[in-house]
């Protein structure tokens, strides 16, 4: 079929149209990405080869117009008037009384928080946009609002008005401005504060491709002229402007009466932050439209409209200072302590800003004027700095170089963004943690002490640090809540047997940043003991397999604070073995495989892969995943992998499992 290239530009603007209807406005993509874009080519393909057919409500020109040297002003042909705040009796009241009337429809809508807008259409077609400015006189922002994409730039649908003035609101949805703000910080651009903020700066551009790149949404929410859709409802007549292609906000509803009102506000307050988009309140509008002419306007505002609000959920105040807080992991966090302020539903006197570097990224000083966020159970957040309200006299942040609990190092390891009290055997902060995961059942094993009787023995100050634990007898145990003398003597017991634990156990249960249980073993065996382990040098420490910088550095930082060394000094005294060869150590110590480093590939013959390493660390070998130069032996079974080529280039040396076999019965 041969079809006229002006039919088939009509029939693919048509379908592009429906097709950024169902995405942008139903929510519901009707075609994957790529036939839209496949579309959207053939279109722009057509349209190049016949200029004479491109017209400017053409999908493909949204983007069309060139950067302005300023926004003209445009005046409102009918005012864009402001809206009263009321709660939901007054408003009932007071339209009760002037219409006389019961039971009144209203039609209720969240309020959304963006910027108001009005868009015109003659003959269906966009013509203009603009600002809301001063209710009078906006500013045009015609070629910016083409940009967005759930703005029709033709009406669709039967009985399509002569002329049309909608109302509505621009807004950035909420992942929408996530990804925006992200976006921005990882291009080191200034980051938006908020999504009304960056709606409002992103129609405002004078060039509108950078519009077009933000991910702007409108939703309707008045007609100026409803006269012209001759409907008897404000409801209808929202109706009537969604099936003509333009977006309002699903959470819309008709409801009757103060208690219609009532349950709806609290209907969407409890929804809100679940919602897509920022609200700061629901707007209440009498249904009837015959109703609202009877009830007109009261200065500026119609008497037939009120905007109920919720609690703001950003103030503004003062930062008094910034402390910082030392977590039971030795986590540093830097806390603004504020002017207490009325936010979201509660007083906050203090906020998180989460570490050294979100600090300097916000550029938040001690003395500055600050917006608080508080959303929904959501802990208070430091938005932003307000810039313009700074006087000069503001102090910068500066991380501490101690603990100001306990006084020991602090390090910043290379990666990660917190800063840790490196004293963790001392710090009061870190004690119960401490104490816990040296007990745990994978470092000394002390069975019996929990959580709630480390939290007794470090509250009634029973214990000072893991080394007080050995101090510990059955009389001081005895007397704690839900403490039995035999629990009591089996503790007693469980400390004592813990005595003789192994080495790889011991360095685990010390709690070093990055010394997980593998590491620990690996440096019990390399060492032999703690004497060595604690005067070894960074470069020393990377000898030891899987040792990088970041964990040497780790482990060196521990061994260098003072405190740590007190503690680990008593540990000893009370008995605890600090050298090597538990009886399972020295037994490993005798294997061909012990201290060894193994690389399994292929299938074995005679076990799994699971059990082989069961075997291999059992007689003190090691199990890693990739070859290196550290590696001893590869283990090769059936159909190997490139790690065989990696051992035979490297020249490790390469066993079947016979020969592992062999290895581990020596
Ligand atoms: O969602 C809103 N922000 C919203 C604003 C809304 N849903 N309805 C509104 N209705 C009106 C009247 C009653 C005057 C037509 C409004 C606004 N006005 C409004 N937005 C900014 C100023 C006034």
């Amino acid at each position: 079929m041969v079809r006229l290239p002006a039919e088939r530009i009509r029939a693919l603007r048509a379908e592009i149209e429906r097709h950024n209807h169902a995405y942008y406005v139903l929510d519901r993509p009707s075609v994957p990405d790529a036939e839209y874009d496949r579309l959207f080519r053939e279109l722009e393909e057509l349209e190049a080869a016949h200029p004479e057919l491109v017209s400017p409500d053409s999908p493909t020109q949204r983007v069309g117009a060139k950067p302005a040297t300023e926004l003209a002003e445009v005046r409102h042909r009918v005012p864009m008037l402001s809206i009263r705040n009321l709660d939901a009796e007054s408003f009932d009241r007071q339209c009760r009384e002037a219409l006389a009337a019961e039971g009144i429809a209203y039609a209720a809508e969240p309020k959304l928080d963006g910027l108001a807008v009005s868009l015109t259409y003659r003959e269906g077609r966009f013509v203009l946009g603009a600002t809301r400015g001063d209710g009078e006189t906006g500013e045009d922002v015609t070629a910016n609002l083409r940009t967005v994409r759930s703005i029709p730039l033709r009406l669709s649908g039967d009985g399509i008005p002569q002329e049309l003035e909608v109302r509505g609101e621009v807004v950035l949805c909420r992942a929408d401005f996530e990804r925006f703000r992200a976006a921005q910080a990882a291009a080191g651009e200034k980051e938006p504060v908020n999504p009304r903020n960056a709606a409002a700066g992103s129609l405002r551009q004078l060039d509108p491709r950078v519009t077009a790149r933000r991910p702007l949404r409108f939703f309707a929410y008045a007609v100026a002229n409803p006269e012209a859709l001759s409907l008897s409802t404000h409801s209808a007549t929202l109706d009537r402007i969604a099936a003509l292609g333009l977006p309002t906000a699903p959470e819309r509803r008709v409801v009757r009466g103060a208690d219609g009102l009532l349950r709806y506000y609290r209907e969407i307050g409890e929804k809100r932050d679940r919602l897509p988009y920022d609200i700061d309140g629901v707007v209440y509008k009498v249904d009837s439209l015959a109703d609202q002419a009877r009830l007109g306007f009261v200065s500026r505002a119609p008497r037939w409209a009120a905007a109920h609000k919720y609690p703001a959920q950003e103030e503004m105040t003062e930062v008094l200072a910034i402390e910082v807080q030392v977590g039971r992991t030795g986590a540093l966090t830097p806390v603004a302590r504020l002017k207490p302020v009325f936010v979201g539903g509660v007083t906050v006197s203090s906020a998180t800003l989460h570490n050294e570097d979100e600090v300097r990224r916000k550029d938040i000083r001690i003395g500055d004027i600050v917006i608080v966020r508080r959303a929904g159970d959501v802990i208070p957040e430091v938005v932003a700095a307000v810039a313009d309200r700074r006087t000069g006299r503001e102090r910068e942040f500066v991380m501490p170089q101690r603990c100001p609990v306990c006084g020991s190092g602090v390090m910043r390891l290379p990666g990660e963004a917190v800063a840790r009290c490196t004293g963790g055997l001392y710090c009061p902060a870190q004690r119960k943690q401490a104490i816990l995961h040296f007990a745990s059942r994978r470092a000394m094993d002390i069975a019996g002490l929990g959580e709630k009787l480390v939290d007794q023995l470090v509250e009634r100050g029973l214990v000072d640090s893991v080394a007080g634990l050995y101090g510990l007898d059955g009389a001081a145990l005895a007397v704690l809540e839900r403490m039995g003398d035999k629990s009591a003597r089996n503790i007693v017991e469980a400390l004592e047997r813990s005595k003789h634990a192994s080495l790889a156990r011991l360095v685990f249960a010390l709690g070093i940043r990055n010394v997980g249980e593998a590491t620990a073993k690996d440096l019990a065996r390399h060492f032999g003991s703690l004497a060595r382990l604690m005067a070894a040098g960074t470069n020393e420490l990377e000898q030891v397999p899987d040792v990088g910088p970041v964990v040497a550095e780790s482990i060196a930082r521990f061994f260098a604070e003072a405190h740590n060394r007190e503690v680990i000094e008593r540990l000893r005294r009370s008995g605890v073995r600090d050298e090597g060869a538990g009886a399972a150590e020295l037994f490993a110590a005798g294997s061909a495989a012990s201290g060894k480093v193994f690389v399994l590939t292929g299938t074995l013959p005679g076990m799994t892969r699971e059990e082989a390493k069961a075997l291999i660390e059992a007689a003190g070998g090691k199990v890693s995943t990739s070859v290196s130069g550290k590696t001893d032996f590869v283990v090769a079974g059936k159909d190997p992998g490139a790690k065989l080529d990696r051992a035979r280039s490297l020249g490790v040396r390469v066993i079947d499992e016979d020969a592992l076999r062999h290895m581990l019965s020596e």
